[in-house]
């Protein structure tokens, strides 16, 4: 195939309800969404996860569409692609960037597998017909709040609860929480919010039979993630650490992780998520899909990948009516007794609606 345009447009999405982390909240999903188009007309679809501002990790909505425009889609325009595997490649020259990246091979993926009719999991060798998954919920107002948010969840069949934890909510709230909820699969995620010191306030999660704490220490570290580990008996799973299958090996030789989240975005784009997942099958990790609060392309892509085997704990994919009035594609994510079915159309499965993009788009550029 030749990439012969791509069109960048910013979406701006209300949430719902507000996401709160230990960073901060979110009302609103900024974000970008690329559509690329080949030689013979076939169009692709790939979402950017960066957030408007470099909270999660250095990358903006706007370093993404800069890194696009002006270095990664002069890399890919006109240029003859066998396989989507050689985006990585035609990437080399380029220092990390990696949700940028993706942005622009996600979309590459969706065109390959619709030119070789097969729905964007088959081309992953992906097996899964349906795929088991969790939800996370941010930081409440109250504990009674939370604890009505999850009762509501676990109604749902959500398969796991997430819990965003931070210093002062978070000891107690997982006592509650375990207190409620004795035979439901629960973790925490810190997004990076403790450092070493705090491993006696960590070790007291140890009673609460988490299925993992997630990104505890800081957002670049796997040193004290390992020193840590060896003081808790809960199993560590890093997100934010991991942006590589070079990281994903260190993290496992240092003893830092026992389970790791793979996002698409963070690791740059679906070969490399591939990369990891084949390697922690087999180094016997289990992994599990994370979310970025995506739209229904992003969504798809996620779920895709999600049918690998080894993808073997639920992930944080969840209904897109969780987040959204109206999603960009149809029909939308549904997960009915926390389970998604995989669409089997060719590529990622999913109409993207282009009066509701419209709708969302505060800005566009077409690039050929
Ligand atoms: O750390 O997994 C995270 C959302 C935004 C940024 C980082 C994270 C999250 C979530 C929500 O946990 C996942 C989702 O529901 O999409
Ligand atoms: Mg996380």
């Amino acid at each position: 195939m030749k990439i012969t345009e791509v069109t960048i447009r910013h979406l701006q999405m209300d949430l719902k309800a507000p996401f709160t982390t230990s960073f901060g909240t979110f009302t609103t999903r900024d974000f970008l969404l690329l559509e690329a188009k080949d030689e013979q007309g076939t169009v692709g679809f790939g979402e950017s996860v960066a957030f408007h501002s470099p909270w999660y990790n250095e990358e903006t909505l706007k370093t993404n569409w800069h890194m696009l425009e002006d270095y990664l889609i002069p890399l890919i325009l006109n240029k003859e692609i066998n396989h989507p595997d050689e985006v990585n490649t035609l990437f080399e020259p380029i220092r990390k960037n990696n949700m940028a990246k993706s942005t622009i091979e996600g979309a590459i993926w969706d065109i390959y597998a619709q030119q070789t009719n097969q729905s964007l999991a088959q081309a992953l060798g992906g097996t899964k017909k349906q795929i088991e998954v969790g939800i996370s919920i941010g930081i409440q107002n109250s504990l009674e709040e939370l604890v009505e948010l999850v009762e509501g969840y676990v109604a749902e069949g959500y398969k796991r609860i997430k819990v965003k934890i931070k210093p002062g909510w978070d000891v107690d709230v997982m006592r509650t929480l375990r207190e409620k909820f004795p035979n439901v699969a629960i973790m925490a995620d810190a997004n990076s919010a403790y450092r070493l010191e705090d491993v006696a306030l960590l070790q007291q999660l140890d009673a609460f039979n988490l299925t993992m704490v997630e990104q505890p220490l800081a957002s670049d570290d796997i040193i004290d993630h390992a020193t840590l580990q060896k003081q808790m008996t809960t199993p560590i799973c890093l997100d934010e650490s991991i942006h590589s299958l070079e990281d994903a090996r260190k993290a496992v030789e240092l003893g830092a992780t026992k389970i790791i989240n793979i996002k698409i975005g963070r690791v740059g784009g679906l070969t490399e998520a591939k990369k990891i997942h084949d390697y922690c099958a087999q180094q016997g990790i289990p992994v599990w899909c994370g979310g970025m609060l995506e739209s229904g392309v992003g969504r798809a892509h996620n779920i895709a990948l999600t049918t690998l085997s080894n993808f073997i704990l639920p992930g944080d994919t969840a209904s897109s009516n969780r987040y959204w009035e109206k999603d960009i594609i149809e029909p939308e994510v549904v997960a009915q007794d926390g389970y998604i079915e995989v669409p089997q159309t060719p590529g990622i499965g999913y109409k993207v609606n282009m009066a509701t993009v419209e709708s969302y788009t505060v800005d566009k550029k077409t690039y050929k």
